[in-house]
């Protein structure tokens, strides 16, 4: 029985998703975003309401790390809220947005890290020397070749992978979301710096609309610490706020597809990937609330 208070592999959380969609028909569907190079499905839910014509689409990335198990956990906990919940938040989230929810777009890296290195990081593809995977945050196709924080090495933690969308993770996911239609939030998960940052990683250039951004991001971490009490540090890009980054999802997505609101969070956490799977919920009510904040606060400024 799936649950909130251990870790699951792939096939559980995937058999959890479809369960999801058996219960809950009319609401929610399997989709596919993609596939992996050991030929696993990326899989997602689309959640939305039956009786509603076009709405905004959110579309939820995460497990894209292999070694964050927490923010697969975190989002299972969430579609189990948006779907079961009575409570009002709740209600408005499923009524008023068309989901695409995916709790884990690394399944190989994952597996791999459930099963022999809880340190791992990256894809699974194979590399002509001999070395595995690839970073699939360092992969997509926007400042590709810059490589900050990245490395050409195809033995490095950070590789770029052999050129941009190498991955056949990102290169097939990238093309699930561009068919999104009318998305208007791109949510991506990691852990565990506990930010919440914008695009882009790049640079210290700020978007036209940055300081909307900052705005609906400062008040949403403020959703997330009145649950526990914990605090983030902040909002702001990964370049101002973390280290400068290139290749990653948020800004491909942000440059690509113009999307108007995208955020990354960085979850809490200590060594990675030892959050202690009883304090799952913990997290999984902070990021619930953040989701739902986010969506007020956005459009109190005409978001959404
Ligand atoms: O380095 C990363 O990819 C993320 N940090 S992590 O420790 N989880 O690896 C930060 C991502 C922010 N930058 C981009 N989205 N480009
Ligand atoms: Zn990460």
């Amino acid at each position: 029985e799936f649950g909130w208070s251990a870790y699951y592999d792939v096939d559980d959380m995937y058999a959890y998703l479809r369960n999801m969609s058996a219960r809950y028909p009319a609401w929610a569907a399997p989709v596919v975003g993609g596939r992996s190079y050991e030929g696993r499905e990326i899989l997602g839910l689309r959640v939305r309401n039956p009786g509603a014509a076009r709405q905004p689409a959110i579309f939820i990335e995460s497990g894209i790390h292999a070694e964050e198990w927490i923010t697969s956990a975190t989002i299972t906990y969430f579609i189990n809220e948006l779907l079961t919940s009575n409570d009002p938040n709740m209600t408005a989230l499923r009524d008023n947005f068309d989901w695409h929810i995916f709790p884990l777009v690394n399944p190989d890296g994952y597996h791999y890290s459930m099963s022999n290195d809880v340190m791992w990081r990256k894809t699974r593809s194979r590399s002509p020397n001999g070395c595995f995977g690839a970073d699939p945050n360092r992969n997509w196709d926007y400042k590709w070749d810059l490589a900050l924080n990245a490395s050409s090495d195809p033995c490095d933690n950070r590789y770029t992978g052999s050129q941009p969308f190498s991955e056949v993770e990102t290169r097939t996911l990238a093309s699930y979301i561009t068919a999104v239609e009318n998305l208007q939030a791109y949510l991506a998960f990691h852990s565990n710096a506990q930010m919440l940052l914008v695009p882009y990683s790049d640079s210290k250039e700020h978007l036209d609309n940055y300081h909307d951004l900052i705005q609906v991001g400062k008040a949403t971490l403020e959703y997330g610490r009145r649950v526990n009490g914990e605090k983030y540090d902040g909002v702001g890009t990964a370049a101002e706020m973390l280290y400068p980054a290139s290749g990653g999802s948020m800004d491909w997505v942000r440059h690509t597809l113009r999307t108007p609101l995208v955020y990354t969070w960085e979850l809490r956490g200590w060594a990675l990937p030892c959050w202690p799977a009883a304090r799952i919920p913990e997290q999984g009510d902070e990021v619930t609330q953040m989701i739902h904040g986010l969506t007020v606060e956005a459009r109190k400024l005409g978001y959404l």
